[in-house]
């Protein structure tokens, strides 16, 4: 699919739900509210519905605000829009709200996604689902303002970790300087999104990086966030985020792994990056996840040294 049949789809419908994956990030929340935005610009109607809330570090950007976690009662819409979430199984509470026969419309750039709509418009190639919903604006000749520069901006930083990431095209750049261009200010962006961490998030970044291990041929590299360690620094899950950015700095690692304990059960959140030599998609897959081929992410039920000890013999599989 392309865009272009994208904004043919669209334009059958006039009633939208809207909504991305569990524990929404820049990406997630940036392309939900600018598809919005420009859904009502098209004279359409379209309420946001996700399953948990916007990060604080998020909720600058406006219509973010208008992000519900219950559905009202006299919405009915005609079509759904997904965005960022390559199955139905990361938008979590709100499959509850999607009725068997619904019109989904899959929108996301994840290599993992599994073509569950009736339109799928899924492209690994673009740095983020904002870069998507950016198109579909040209697609309309739909005039961007500042909020929507806002909300596009955010989902395409936050997703090529501030224009890092090998995702990171001269299209993605092209993008950021007409979003510029329009008013955003980057330096404003980084900071309300990246430095607003509380003494509290840094304190469990010191604990956590105390479990930091390393393969013994230095190629892999990674730690533990414990309950414990929440309960002991009053951190909050949402700020172990950008742990993962540690291990994968160290010179020679080619996987970071964050292995986070989650929930009342055993249950251990794991998250993968890669600097290009090994597909952690295929990784986080043997484990029932995915993602991209540099970042990917699963879930594994048992206590976090069992999953340790079976992430990493994985790990170096896929590596020799
Ligand atoms: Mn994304």
């Amino acid at each position: 699919m392309s865009a272009r049949r994208v904004k043919a789809a669209i334009k059958k419908f006039n009633k939208f739900l809207i909504t991305s994956h569990i524990n929404p990030e820049g990406d997630a929340v940036g392309s939900q509210v600018a598809m919005a935005f420009l859904l009502r610009k098209l004279g359409k109607e379209a309420f946001m519905l996700d399953d948990s809330p916007v990060p604080g570090s998020l909720q600058f950007i406006k219509g973010t605000e208008e992000i519900s976690k219950e559905m009202p009662h006299d919405f009915d819409y005609q079509a759904v829009i997904i965005l960022d979430s390559p199955d139905l199984a990361r938008i979590g509470r709100i499959n509850e709200y999607i009725k068997k026969d619904a019109v989904i419309i899959n929108i996301d750039h994840h290599v993992s996604n599994i073509n569950f709509g009736k339109f799928n418009w899924v492209e690994p190639e673009f740095s983020s689902a904002g870069e998507m919903v950016y198109d579909l604006f040209k697609a309309f000749k739909v005039k961007i303002t500042l909020d929507e520069a806002i909300a596009l901006y955010a989902a395409i930083m936050t997703d090529t970790g501030s224009f890092r990431y090998s995702n990171t095209s001269s299209k993605t750049h092209r993008i950021a300087a007409e979003l510029i261009d329009i008013g955003v200010e980057p330096y404003d962006m980084h900071s309300r999104i990246y430095e607003t961490s509380s003494i509290q998030d840094i304190n469990l970044l010191g604990e956590s990086l105390q479990t930091m291990k390393l393969t013994e041929d230095g190629k892999i590299a990674w730690l533990w966030v414990k309950k414990e360690m929440l309960k002991k620094t009053k951190a909050s899950l949402e700020g172990t985020e950008g742990i993962i950015s540690f291990p994968r700095s160290i010179g020679g690692v080619e996987i970071a792994i964050l292995f986070r304990e989650t929930g009342t059960e055993d249950r251990v959140k794991v998250s993968f990056r890669s600097k290009g030599k090994v597909d952690v998609n295929k990784l986080a897959a043997e484990f029932k996840g995915g993602g991209h081929p540099t970042a990917s992410g699963c879930t594994v039920f048992g206590k976090i040294e069992e999953v340790e000890n079976k992430v990493l013999e994985k790990a170096k599989e896929m590596l020799s």
